[in-house]
């Protein structure tokens, strides 16, 4: 097929078809009542375009009357049922856009002014590039190391601001094997169009043999458990700290009353800005790492936190079964090599 024009990306991953019914369903009441209204406005101004021989006598108010009241019922009931399905059908794509299966295999993206850095689970890292394997629930979690950036992959259907500061996250399933186009969506300066990049979706035994022959670093979660002895983080967090085992998705009480769940922003902002929540009982004596740690090494560490509480989706720790995923917890059909042998506990 020509691939250099198009109207429409490829529908790539799992909720792509669904985001396009969507937009395809509000563009045909959009147009529909566009066009009526319009062609309406022109029959009727020359319909009833004053004349010189018809006197211009107001008719009395209709809305008075039987027929007004039926009327007034039509144009509001019929809109109204036009709007909730509009709303039901979004919030339905919203939802699912917004909940990622627990098995989904993380991969860490950074971006900086004017590229994206990209790091799977097992340590290989990329640049503007990701390779991925089809059918595998995939989660980004995603931060910038300067200004807002956008993840955008036209073909999955999916963008998500990257901003310095917070994870963000997004979510989606690989269906189709192919490359596809990686954009930043958010002007983010002089070299933001060249901030682009190729997704590879390939079939989930490639994907395998793609690793296997790239150089890893260590994944993060044994970087992270380095850094945890190097920054002296063990020294408190074994005696008069509190422990991380478990602590991942956690409800923490707080000094001066409330909780807060440990996700991952949570044990972001504990490493950079600990005094911004202290955890009831215990004396507000960690330091501040803001300035020795970089976000990717943030995001090791928090990596290793979870990995202390179950929450490891490393697609090497799981085994590879070909065939259709027989596991209930698979929260995403379609048939898929890497099946989790338990769903991590207290997650999300
Ligand atoms: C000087 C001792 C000390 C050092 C060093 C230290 N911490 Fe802490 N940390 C604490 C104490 C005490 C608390 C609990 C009070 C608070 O919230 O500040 C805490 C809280 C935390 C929390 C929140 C824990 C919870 O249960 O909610 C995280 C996450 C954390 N530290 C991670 C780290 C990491 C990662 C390092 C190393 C980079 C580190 N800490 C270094 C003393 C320390
Ligand atoms: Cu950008």
């Amino acid at each position: 097929m020509d691939k250099s024009f198009q109207l429409f990306p490829d529908q790539a991953a799992l909720h792509s078809s669904s985001v396009d019914w969507l937009s395809l369903f509000l563009t045909a009441v959009t147009v529909f009542f566009s066009v009526l209204i319009a062609v309406l406005v022109i029959y009727f101004a020359i319909r009833y375009r004053r004349r010189p021989d018809v006197p211009f006598v107001p008719k009395p108010d209709a809305s008075h009357g039987h027929l007004g009241f039926t009327l007034e019922l039509t144009w509001t009931i019929i809109p109204l049922i036009i709007v909730t399905v509009m709303f039901l059908a979004g919030a339905k794509v919203f939802v699912r856009s917004q909940q990622p299966p627990r098995n989904a295999t993380e991969i860490y993206v950074e971006g900086k002014r004017w590229m994206w850095k990209t790091q799977h689970s097992t340590g290989t890292r990329e640049i503007n590039a990701l390779h991925l394997p089809a059918g595998v629930p995939v989660r980004l979690i995603m931060i910038s190391q300067d200004v807002i950036h956008d993840f955008g992959i036209p073909a999955f259907r999916i963008k998500m601001d990257v901003v310095p500061g917070r994870y963000t996250s997004e979510w989606f399933v690989p269906e189709k094997v192919g490359e596809y186009h990686l954009f930043c969506d958010q002007y983010c300066g002089t070299n933001h169009s060249k901030m682009v990049g190729t997704i590879y979706v390939m079939k989930p035994g490639d994907y395998r043999q793609w690793l296997d022959g790239h150089s890893a670093d260590d994944p993060p979660r044994v970087a992270g458990e380095k850094l945890f002895g190097q920054y002296g983080c063990i020294t408190c967090h074994s005696t008069r700290a509190p422990t991380m085992a478990g602590l991942y998705g956690r409800t923490v009480p707080l000094e001066g009353g409330g909780s807060v769940v440990a996700d991952d922003n949570y044990l972001r902002e504990s490493i950079y800005y600990p005094s911004a929540k202290i955890v009831r009982g215990y004396p507000p004596i960690m330091p501040s790492f803001r300035g020795q740690l970089t976000e990717e090494q943030v995001m090791d560490l928090v990596e290793y936190i979870k990995s202390l509480a179950g929450a490891t989706t490393d697609p090497f720790q799981l085994p590879l079964v070909g065939g259709p995923a027989t596991q209930p917890n698979r929260a995403v059909p379609g048939p898929g090599p890497f099946v989790p042998v338990q769903a991590p506990q207290g997650v999300h």
